[in-house]
């Protein structure tokens, strides 16, 4: 008997849960190793629940870390913690201990929940926290009745970086996380026929609520990966195993590399496994419009370009059926309000206009974490969000001209802060002074770019710059240039003059 049945939960369930009940026959995930069912998830779920819960009636928002590959493990941790009322808090496998320890005691989690080879990394982190850690490989608890929630309930904390030199907890509830992943069910149409691979990182919006709950909520097949690693989906890809595909820019221009090179035959059988694919989806950062076009000669197939943020979920979308424009965004998304802001406060009505997109709806984020005044500050009256990122209309579509912060770097799809970098590089003791920037980059979209005066007497290298920078960086922090100079270039207030930073790595 399944374990679920022996504790009839009589409580109404959160949507994600009702929805996995209704696919709970069908196969969730899908490895060379294993399938699981919806019915495993939710009976894995349940235990992760009573495991954190050990007696109490509801966790009231205690916030959960989770550390955890893609995969079926992840899924029932995240349902599980959302069971027992909890709120969770993924973060990034591959961050550097400080980076864990501030997103641990930031958010205040008590618990944190790791499986493999994570659980023996972030022990002692969690012993000199005093955190409780829970190995997902090896839970065994008694199954206990669950709370009753509200869609009001917290759910999620997500780091995401900005204008500050901390990273910020994004807070959404499950109404929200339910409305962002109706509006994509609704625009891409998903179905329970769709299969999808997952090589995303699952600590941002991207892999968690685009592909793995979309997914999850359609009934829908998932073949995780615990990386991007291109020979094996490429197999796959092959096998024609897939009906869609999301991925960031950087992946698309890795993938027309491989193309490139791949002997006639392989590419043939590749680009036929492309092709077969009803949706292919870009997003995170810009896709150059020359990539869009590359991968259509290519392949045959239009990628559908979308945009969105973790404080928002997705906004912009290009057509399922329509033009899909190479360089523009698209259109809303399904319950999602957009509009423009000039500098001067007006709200442009008028195309070729630039403005900052701001957006309302019931897709957008409660609040940072602790953080009232930041929160208060990223809102416009009447409840639009200000997401920092400028864009005109051209014949009804959205095009992405910028940002107005020079301190944001996307490289690869991470979001990241200048200012984080700048404080980690201050500490290294050949440098006095620094400015990061991100450079125009073909594979990363923008290089994190260190402009750096050193302490008389030494000789900083990049290559010993990137060694140091990966024990206190997540890598893709790392800077991927360095530009030694006499002085940084600075304002009559004394101020870094970030665009003039570019002309030190342009020469
Ligand atoms: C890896 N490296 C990077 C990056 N990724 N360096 C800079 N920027 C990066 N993003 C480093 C590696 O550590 C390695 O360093 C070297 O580059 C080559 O690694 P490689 O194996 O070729 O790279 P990879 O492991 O294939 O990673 C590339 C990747 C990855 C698959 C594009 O960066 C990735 O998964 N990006 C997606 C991030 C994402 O999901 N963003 C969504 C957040 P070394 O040689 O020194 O060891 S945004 C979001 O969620 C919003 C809401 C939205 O709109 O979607
Ligand atoms: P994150 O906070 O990591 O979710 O990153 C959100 C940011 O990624 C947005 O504010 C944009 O600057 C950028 N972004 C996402 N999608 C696109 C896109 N299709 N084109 C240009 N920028 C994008």
């Amino acid at each position: 008997m399944p374990s679920s049945l022996l504790i009839p939960n009589a409580v109404p369930e959160l949507p994600l849960i009702q929805r996995a009940q209704q696919h709970a026959g069908s196969i969730a995930f899908q490895t060379p190793e294993k399938s699981t069912t919806y019915q495993a998830l939710l009976d894995q779920s349940a235990q992760f629940a009573s495991a954190l819960l050990q007696g109490a009636a509801d966790l009231q928002e205690a916030r959960v870390a989770l550390l955890a590959a893609a995969g079926p493990t992840y899924v029932a941790a995240q349902w599980g913690i959302w069971r027992a009322g909890a709120i969770k808090v993924p973060i990034c496998l591959t961050a550097t201990e400080p980076e864990w320890e501030y997103a641990l005691t930031d958010s205040g989690a008590s618990v944190v929940m790791a499986e493999g080879t994570s659980v023996k990394k972030i022990a002692p982190l969690c012993q000199r926290l005093g955190l409780r850690l829970i190995n997902l490989d090896d839970v065994r608890a008694p199954l206990q009745p669950l709370p009753a929630l509200t869609p009001a309930r917290r759910a999620m904390i997500l780091y995401t970086s900005g204008t500050t030199s901390k990273p910020k907890g994004v807070v959404t509830t499950h109404a929200h996380i339910t409305a962002q992943i109706e509006s994509l069910i609704q625009a891409w149409a998903w179905q329970s026929t769709d299969r999808i691979p997952l090589f995303l990182p699952m600590h941002h919006i991207h892999g968690i609520i685009n592909v793995t709950s979309c997914a999850l909520w359609a009934g829908a097949v998932i073949e995780p990966f615990t990386k991007f690693d291109q020979p094996a989906i490429l197999e796959r890809v092959k096998a024609r195993a897939y009906t869609l595909f999301m991925a960031v820019p950087t992946i698309y221009v890795k993938l027309i590399q491989a193309l490139e090179s791949a002997e006639p035959a392989e590419r043939q059988a590749i680009v036929a496994g492309f092709a077969a694919m009803r949706l292919m989806v870009s997003g995170s950062a810009a896709l150059p419009a020359s990539v869009h076009e590359q991968w259509t000669a290519l392949t045959g197939q239009k990628l559908l370009e979308r945009y969105g943020m973790t404080e928002i979920g997705m906004a912009i979308s290009n057509p399922l059926h329509g033009e899909r424009r190479p360089g523009a965004v698209g259109q809303p998304l399904p319950g999602v309000e957009i509009r423009l802001k000039a500098e001067t406060g007006e709200i442009i009505t008028a195309e070729h206009t630039p403005g900052e997109i701001q957006v309302r709806g019931p897709n957008v984020f409660r609040e940072y974490w602790g953080k009232p005044e930041a929160t208060a500050e990223s809102f416009d009256q009447d409840g639009w969000y200000r997401t920092g990122d400028m864009a005109v209309r051209e014949t009804g579509y959205y095009r992405i001209m910028g940002r107005l912060s020079v301190d944001i770097i996307k490289s690869g799809g991470y979001k990241l802060s200048a200012l984080e970098i700048e404080a980690a590089l201050l500490d290294h003791p050949d440098i006095a002074e620094c400015a990061v920037i991100g450079m125009p980059d073909d594979t990363w979209g923008e290089a994190v770019s260190a402009a750096v005066v050193t302490r008389p007497g030494t000789d900083l290298t990049l290559a010993a710059l990137r060694e140091w920078s990966k024990t206190r960086l997540s890598v893709y922090k790392v800077p991927q240039r360095l530009a030694v100079v006499k002085e940084l270039p600075r304002n009559a207030m004394g101020k870094v003059t970030k665009p003039a930073v570019r002309s030190l790595f342009n020469s």
